[in-house]
Order: C-alpha cells, then sequence, then structure tokens
C-alpha cells in the first residue's frame, strides 16, 4: 500500500507512535510519505519511507499575517503529495489540525479533477485533541466535524475512545489501536545491569505541559528523599521545566534532581531507573510508562484516561489519585525499599508489554484498517464525509 502519514514533529507519544508506525509499515513492504512541519525526531532514514515538509513561511513576507497558516499548507501539501505519489490512504494522527487539513486536501484533489480514487481518511486521536482542543468551543466544532468525516477514527485506549464518543457524539464506533513498545525499548530480555545499591533511581519523562503536573512529581520526590536517599531524572522539555527546575531548589533538592532536556532515544535513561513515576492530570495512553514496563521498570502514577489499561494495578505498577503527593510518594517509597516485589513487577511488566502491546501485532490492525477503508475509496464519490457512508447509500 501508498500510505500518507500527517503527524506532529514532537517528541511527545504522537510524535513516536506516528513515526514508529511508518517505520513498521515500510519495513513490512508498504511505501510511507510522512508530512509533518518537522522531521519527527523519531523518524530514522530508511527505505520506502519519504519524508515532504511543510512550510508557509512565505506569507509572512506579505506581513499581514504573524505565522504561517499551518492546516492550509499542510492541505495543499497533502494534495499535492497525495496526487504525486497515489496514496492509497491518508492517515491522520490528531483530529486538529491533522484530519482537517487531510479532508481539505481530499476536496482539493477532487476539485482538480484528478483521475485517482478518493482518499480514504483514518484518524488517530491522541489525547488533547479530544480532551483539550475538543474541549474548547473556539475548536469543538470542527473537531467533531473532522472525527464524523473520517472513514475511520482511533484511538489508543477505550478510555480516550469512550470520552471521543461521548463528546462528540460519534455514530460510528471508534477502533481502539493500543500504542506499542517501539523496538529500541521491546528488544532486550533483562536489565543489562543490576540495579545499584541502594536503589532509588526514579525517571520522569513528559513534555513539562500543565497537564503533565510536573510539580507533584517533584513535591512527591522531595517527600521520598526525607525516607531514603533517592535521586530523580527529570527528562523532557515545556513550558513548566523552568518552573520545575526552581521548586527543586526551593525544596533544597537540586542536587539529587538532573534535568535533561528532550532526548531522541530515552530506553538508555529509562533502563537505569529503578522507577517511572508520572503525575498526569489526563493520559490517554502514557506511551513513556509502556516504555517502561517493556524494559523492566516498574511505574507509579495516577489513575487517569487510558493509565489503568497499560499499568497493571499491583503486577507491574502503583496508580494513585490525581494530586495525591503523599500516596505517590508513599507508592514510590514501597517500590524502592522493596527489591523482590519490585523485580516481580518488572518481570510482570516486561511480559505484559511484549505481548499485549506487540509492535507486529497492532501494526497489522493498522493495516487491516487501512485494507478495509480501500475497498470503500475505490467506488466512492468524492465529496466531504465518510467515503463509507457514499458507498452505502
Ligand atoms: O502527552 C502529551 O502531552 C503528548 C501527547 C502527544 O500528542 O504527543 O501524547 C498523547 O498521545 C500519546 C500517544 O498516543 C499518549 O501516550 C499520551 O498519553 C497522550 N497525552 C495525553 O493524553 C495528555
Amino acid at each position: 500500500m501508498r500510505i500518507g502519514i500527517c503527524c506532529f514533529p514532537s517528541f511527545g507519544g504522537s510524535g513516536v507512535v506516528a513515526s514508529e508506525l511508518a517505520l513498521a509499515l515500510a519495513e513490512g513492504g508498504d511505501i510511507v510519505h510522512v508530512v509533518s512541519s518537522d522531521r519527527p525526531p523519531r523518524l530514522s532514514q530508511r527505505a520506502n519511507v519519504h519524508f515532504h515538509r511543510v512550510d508557509g513561511s512565505e506569507i509572512q513576507e506579505y506581513g499581514l499575517f504573524d505565522r504561517p497558516l499551518q492546516t492550509l499548507a499542510l492541505a495543499n501539501r497533502l494534495a499535492e503529495v497525495a496526487a504525486a505519489a497515489r496514496l492509497d490512504v491518508l492517515h491522520a494522527h490528531y483530529a486538529a489540525p491533522h484530519a482537517v487539513a487531510a479532508l481539505l486536501a481530499r476536496r482539493l484533489l477532487a476539485e482538480g479533477g484528478s483521475d485517482q480514487p478518493p482518499c480514504p481518511i483514518v484518524t488517530t486521536v491522541h489525547g488533547t485533541d479530544v480532551t483539550l482542543v475538543g474541549a474548547h468551543r473556539s475548536y469543538r466544532d470542527v473537531v467533531g466535524w473532522a472525527l464524523r468525516s473520517s472513514d475511520r477514527v482511533t484511538a489508543p485506549s477505550e478510555a480516550l475512545a469512550r470520552e471521543a464518543t461521548e463528546r462528540f457524539s460519534l455514530d460510528e464506533p471508534v477502533d481502539v489501536v493500543p500504542n506499542f513498545v517501539p523496538p529500541a525499548a521491546g528488544g532486550r530480555p533483562e536489565r543489562p545491569e543490576p540495579a545499584a545499591d541502594p536503589p532509588g533511581r526514579i525517571v520522569h519523562v513528559s513534555n513539562f505541559r500543565p497537564v503533565k503536573r510536573a510539580s507533584d512529581v517533584i513535591a512527591a520526590f522531595a517527600l521520598v528523599r526525607r525516607e531514603m536517599p533517592a535521586q530523580l531524572c527529570m527528562v523532557g522539555d515545556g513550558p513548566e521545566r523552568a518552573a520545575a527546575e526552581r521548586q527543586c531548589l526551593e525544596l533544597g533538592i537540586g542536587d539529587h534532581v538532573t534535568f535533561l532536556g528532550n532526548q531522541t532515544h530515552v530506553e538508555p535513561i529509562l533502563e537505569r531507573g529503578d522507577l517511572f513515576l508520572s503525575a498526569s492530570e489526563s493520559e490517554s495512553f502514557g506511551l513513556a510508562s509502556l516504555e517502561a514496563l517493556a524494559l523492566g521498570v516498574p511505574v507509579v502514577a495516577t489513575r487517569t484516561g487510558g493509565v489503568p489499561e497499560v499499568v497493571r494495578e499491583n503486577r507491574n505498577g502503583l496508580l494513585c489519585p490525581v494530586g495525591d503527593v503523599e500516596l505517590l510518594a508513599a507508592s514510590c517509597v514501597a517500590l524502592l525499599s522493596d527489591p523482590s516485589r519490585r523485580q516481580a513487577f518488572a518481570a510482570h511488566g516486561r511480559e505484559w508489554a511484549r505481548s499485549r502491546f506487540d509492535r507486529r501485532r497492532i501494526v497489522a490492525r493498522y493495516r487491516d484498517l487501512y485494507r478495509a477503508t480501500l475497498t470503500i475509496g475505490r467506488a466512492a464519490a468524492s465529496e466531504d464525509g465518510p467515503l463509507l457512508e457514499k458507498v452505502e447509500a
């Protein structure tokens, strides 16, 4: 198949998922065209993977616009790529702006008299497009329209599928296709080295947006430090990083916390940890938690969104209510001071991550979904809206 993928070029989960999916599809013989404003960090050079940059900055010369009209530039680029590469299907990661741009691109192609059958559109919602952007009055209707007009909508967890269905009154079911363990996190049968004695290396990975509650991570760590000599490694970057660094100094724990910034490959850092800590307010899935589990690192996280579908309570991790800093700290201390429980959690997590979130099986599910939309694309007309409905009409 010839598959177009559009995504954010971010270090965050959706950019990682889209890139890893592109690489896996290409590995299986598909030809993949990734369209984004920049090359996503995880999208390495690979045969059968083509990257197309979206620009749009030309209009700034005119002076009226203070920034490029990104959605329009993306639609234009998607239409160009879809025509030139004769794409069979377009997979948009995020409802807005990507599914909106894909729908516009399909319309552009039809208006341009293309001899190609209209391109089916598969949209994957990743979380904030539903919980944040979709909750905002200024965007709600356009997000709902993009989801209703896509030929298939997928979500990485039951929780997000439910939320999207309810929030946007979707008639068609949302397919739950979980995220998968990237190969770099799935290749090692055992931890490469035993944990140092005493154990106490806590890792946190996020984009430091308010939804991640980095201040809870640090406050919990400060409580852990009262009980044991632990270290905290904060990976990632974002708007609340500076405040998080200040908070460490104010709490007098600055010497025990390392801020590493964005990292293209988090696995070598994760696998040196004794546990992974996440305090998010909302999380559709929690890809970093999955990567930690796959590497045999137990997780302490907040019970929110799709997290309980990834982290198994008392089997490979401990879950706490959002904002309960004391319980987060107590859970970290409980695990760090109990090596045999930690070891049991690590073994369960590794096995659970690799069986339930197996890359090959999950990529095959996306392929099946694409194939199902191909049959409808060939027969359908080219107006807006899902192609499937038109075929059935
Ligand atoms: O977590 C973020 O804020 C980044 C965001 C993204 O768009 O990259 O992550 C979302 O998608 C990931 C991949 O499906 C999920 O693992 C994250 O849980 C989800 N984030 C939220 O729902 C807040």
